[in-house]
């Protein structure tokens, strides 16, 4: 039998699909669409490992098959390629981040070739070129140029807010804009200077400077966004975080924030992507009321949700860093206040959120007058209280709040019941038997949002309060202290920052000496020489964040090349969005929201028509690593099988899962493997060693990394890329498991084998018609693959393979009107060794230039029917009718047979009973 070399195909089909451009798609008005794309990765210097192409697999069957279903596909790759870890390789060595990316970059592009993606590669984008950051930096412009208008509730040219200015000053203006803005007449506009106006205008630019509060990591040397710091420490290297105020750029992404909401009820997206980013946005609707200080002309200022609860307040608590503070601590207590600002300023505005158990706090020494009650309530200061939140201040009800409950009862505060507006006892409260539930006067009968409706036009009647709605989500901080980034095309005058024209884009990268901060603390790029505008003045010197670049990339694979613009309109109008979108959930609140938001801002600038990028977004699960261990006895050069293990003192230690098969130890390899093991002791289980095994987080350290190019070298990519398919559902998390591959191996195989009939050489196939069986099969065949596909459930595609490959085998079908559509059928699964079969059975293009085979229903339905005769309730006879007989026809046929006759004795029957399709039943 002509054996299948997997290694000679697959790299022949590589090559060709190569050499004849196969993967390469233009616009094509005749064809619909369908853009369909993977996040680009980081290239790291580890390579790819098993876990990683499992998405990329996926979608590189539904790209190939929605290609032979007709559609122009849309299916590129390319490179997130700025990144920390590349500098930090260049801080530690001196190379040039640029070279340890392309490096990583050929080896990314190398294994991600063997694997056979259908990658239309000449549409490669990669950030970190100039020719792509150009684009990037010119974004940057568009949001700088840009204000938001809540009356129009887009973005507009910064021009049309100069223009109002001048005409009529800020009051008409309903901007989004930084919270400590003046009132300012056209008068004053025009009489200020260049400098003032320009200062002003930041103050609504899209992307501004601003004195803000970000999250310092100092042994990084750089600021992080949120989403880039998990509880205190940098989410890379895990170094502390600390809060520090700077001058940074930020980008205004809360202007966004009701249709960053909105946005989601369009978007086919996993509901738990949706509910991540409506908590990260995290709006909420209330009131901000104010108590006046006792014995000064000063307010706290307070957000509530809850404002039908303020009956029961009995403390204010402010944030340690609040300005008022100052203000509010009494001589007496400026010690204690200070001392503990000291120690809360250290914690990150996470861990403050997230410690529930830390109960902490100082009394201020002064009081605000209940608004009324009247009453006195003493203020506090403790870091539950968020600065950047609300107005920095809350009112506590310990009977309503479980954070006010915990502080009440740790300081000994009083906890204020209350019904109908009367304050009652503890007990009073119990009997209620609603607990720590509040129930106010003004608002009895009222369900909980009308009580808050009504409390809040109450204190706006009173003039105290105003409706008021927060959002969690702050600012994006835009600049980083890093050199491996995006330059950010400014340069300053006087201190304001002034754009590069967009003739003078890309502002190139410079080069540096090191890639380290300056002596005086300014980012590495104040140590390239003339880092400097054309008239002298200074450049910015922190670059983009990791997430600019991709905030868009997927508008450029639409016309990569274009120097004219980012994407020509064109080339817009046709690709539109991404149709399916296929990475990792943990970019809910990274990537995914800053790209959203970006696609926005264009959107409203008119750049592009749509105001979501992607349609569907699936998320891939993770796999997991499967680890081995081997047990050795303590002190001893002594291993025990498994099974064993429990009669030895032992412990378990890691051994390479690649030198495993089975779960059965190659002792050699495991000699090379541990050298000090080369005259070791191992006691074995019929004569073989069994290794443990556990499911762990795939890493280098647990030796459980499995290399997708060996197991490509041993078994070739299409075995590999249905062994991951085979797996288990895409977005289940599943741990890795060498084991099953030979299964599909052999399943491969046996699929060639039918094509080639045991003859050596060449393939046989038979032009004889189909039987209505072989028919049947593969029509079975095509309508659960369809049926898989689009529900994304192609675990079962690969077992419904196999399925049908073994029914075959059985009929011994090696006919053409089957076999063909068949290796269509799984050429988006295993696409080279169906191109191969697709050429030897005598076809000079691509299989991919094929269209899919047409399911054909009719070839399912069952023509004749095998019923049961039972005479007097006992099976007598079986007969094989024609399935569209009628009842009649049926009867009579049943009647008629010998056996039915026999029993019954000649007699007319008292009853016949007929059920089409099921059984016959005479009664006599
Ligand atoms: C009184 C009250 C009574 C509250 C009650 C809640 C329950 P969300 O939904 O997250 O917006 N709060 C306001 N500003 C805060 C800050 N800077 N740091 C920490 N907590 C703050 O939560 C709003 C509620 O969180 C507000 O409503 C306030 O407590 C608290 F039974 O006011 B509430």
């Amino acid at each position: 039998m002509a054996e299948y070399k997997h290694l000679e195909v697959e790299k022949k089909w590589q090559q060709y699909w190569q050499e004849n451009k196969i993967y390469e798609v233009s616009i094509d008005p005749s064809r619909p669409k369908y853009y369909i794309l993977d996040m680009f990765p980081y290239p790291s210097g580890a390579g790819l490992h098993v876990g990683h192409p499992l998405g990329y697999i996926a979608t590189d069957i539904i790209s190939r098959f929605k290609r032979l279903k007709g559609h122009n596909v849309l299916h590129p790759m390319g490179f997130d390629a700025f990144g920390l870890p590349a500098e930090q390789y260049a801080i530690q060595t001196g190379q040039h981040p640029a070279i340890t990316t392309e490096t990583n970059i050929t080896r990314y592009k190398e294994q991600l070739t063997n694997l056979g993606f259908s990658y239309d590669w000449s549409r490669e984008v990669r950030t970190s070129e100039p020719s792509y950051y150009k684009w990037t930096q010119w974004i940057f412009k568009q949001l700088f140029n840009s204000w938001y208008n809540k009356d129009s509730d887009k973005a507009e040219h910064i021009d049309t807010l100069i223009t109002a200015f001048a005409e009529s000053g800020n009051q008409a203006i309903n901007a989004v804009c930084d919270d400590d803005v003046p009132a300012f007449s056209a008068g004053d506009w025009n009489s200020w200077s260049e400098e003032a106006q320009q200062k002003m205008l930041l103050k609504y630019r899209l992307t501004y400077i601003a004195e803000t509060t970000v999250n310092w990591c100092p042994a990084l040397g750089t600021v992080l966004s949120n989403d880039e710091v998990k509880d205190g420490f940098s989410e890379r290297g895990g170094h502390p975080v600390v809060k520090k105020s700077m001058a940074q750029w930020s980008m205004r992404i809360t202007a966004y924030a009701d249709r960053l909401i909105s946005g989601l009820d369009k978007i086919d997206w996993p509901e738990p992507i949706k509910d991540m980013q409506r908590n990260w946005i995290g709006k909420s609707y209330g009131a901000e009321v104010d108590f006046a200080i006792e014995n000064s002309d000063k307010k706290i200022r307070v957000f509530t949700t809850r404002i039908d609860t303020i009956y029961g307040v009995s403390f204010m608590v402010v944030a340690p860093e609040a300005e008022i503070v100052q203000h509010l601590t009494t001589p007496e207590q400026k010690q204690e206040v200070e001392d503990y600002i000291a120690v809360a300023k250290n914690r990150s505005e996470r861990e403050r959120m997230s410690d529930v158990k830390t109960v902490s706090g100082v009394f201020t020494g002064s009081y605000v007058i209940h608004p009324f009650s009247g009453e006195k309530v003493p203020v506090w200061i403790a870091d539950y209280v968020l600065a950047g939140y609300g107005t920095g201040a809350v009112m506590a009800v310990p009977s309503g709040d479980q954070r006010d409950f915990d502080f009440a009862k740790h300081f000994d505060l009083p906890i204020v019941q209350i019904i109908d507006s009367q304050k009652i006892t503890e007990t009073e409260a119990d009997a209620t038997k609603e607990g720590k539930m509040i129930n106010s006067g003004i608002l009895n009968g009222l369900t909980p949002l009308e009580a808050i409706d009504k409390a809040i036009a109450e204190v706006e009647q009173k003039g105290i309060g105003v409706r008021k709605v927060n959002y969690r989500l702050r600012d994006a901080i835009f600049g980083r202290q890093r050199y491996w980034g995006e330059p950010i095309p400014v340069h300053f005058k006087n201190g304001i920052p002034y754009l590069l024209e967009d003739s003078e884009l890309p502002l190139n990268l410079p080069e540096v000496d090191k890639y380290l901060p300056t002596e005086d603390g300014a980012p590495p790029l104040g140590r390239a020489d003339n880092w400097q505008y054309k008239d002298g003045t200074p450049y910015e010197l922190t670059t983009m964040p990791g997430w600019a670049g991709s905030s868009w990339y997927f508008f450029r694979y639409m016309d990569p090349d274009n120097d004219q613009e980012f994407a020509s309109e064109k080339a817009l109008d046709y690709w539109q969005q991404v149709d399916f979108y296929m990475g990792g959930s943990e970019h809910a609140t990274g990537h995914l929201l800053y790209s959203r938001f970006w696609t926005k801002f264009l959107y409203d600038m008119g750049f592009i028509k749509v105001d979501e990028y992607a349609k569907k977004l699936v998320n891939q699960g993770m796999i997991q690593g499967r680890s081995n261990f081997v047990y050795r006895v303590k002190n001893e050069n002594k291993y025990v099988s498994f099974g064993l293990r429990k009669e030895f003192d032992t412990y378990p230690v890691h051994v390479d899962v690649n030198i495993v098969k089975d779960d059965i130890l190659d002792l050699e390899a495991f000699k090379s493997f541990r050298p000090d093991a080369e005259d070791a002791e191992f006691v074995l289980e019929n004569g073989k060693y069994v290794c443990g095994w556990e499911v762990e987080k795939m890493s280098k350290s647990k030796y459980n990394v499995v290399n997708p190019d060996d197991l490509v070298e041993k078994y070739g990519a299409d075995t590999l890329r249905m062994y991951e398919m085979f797996l288990g559902p895409i977005e289940q998390s599943k741990p890795w498991n060498t084991n099953g591959i030979e299964g599909v191996y052999k399943f491969l195989r046996k699929f060639w084998t039918l094509f080639h009939n045991n003859r050596e050489d060449l393939l046989v196939v038979s032009e004889e018609p189909a039987t209505k069986e072989e028919l049947k099969v593969l029509h079975g065949l095509l309508r659960k693959i369809e049926d898989d596909i689009e529900r994304l459930s192609l675990n079962t595609s690969v077992s419904n393979f196999m399925i049908a490959v073994n029914e075959l085998g059985a009929l011994s079908c090696n006919k053409r009107a089957i076999l063909e559509p068949m290796v269509i059928a799984l050429a988006p699964f295993a696409p080279h060794l169906s191109e191969e079969l697709w050429s030897l059975l005598g076809h000079e293009e691509s299989i991919f230039n094929a269209s899919y085979p047409v399911f054909d229903p009719s070839h399912l339905v069952e023509d004749s029917f095998e019923y049961p005769i039972m005479v007097n309730g006992k099976m007598r006879a079986k007969i094989q009718l024609g399935a569209d007989l009628s009842k009649e026809e049926i009867e009579s046929q049943a009647l008629a047979h010998p056996n039915v006759q026999k029993w019954t004795e000649g007699k007319t029957p008292k009853k016949v009973i007929v059920v089409p399709k099921k059984i016959v039943n005479v009664v006599v």
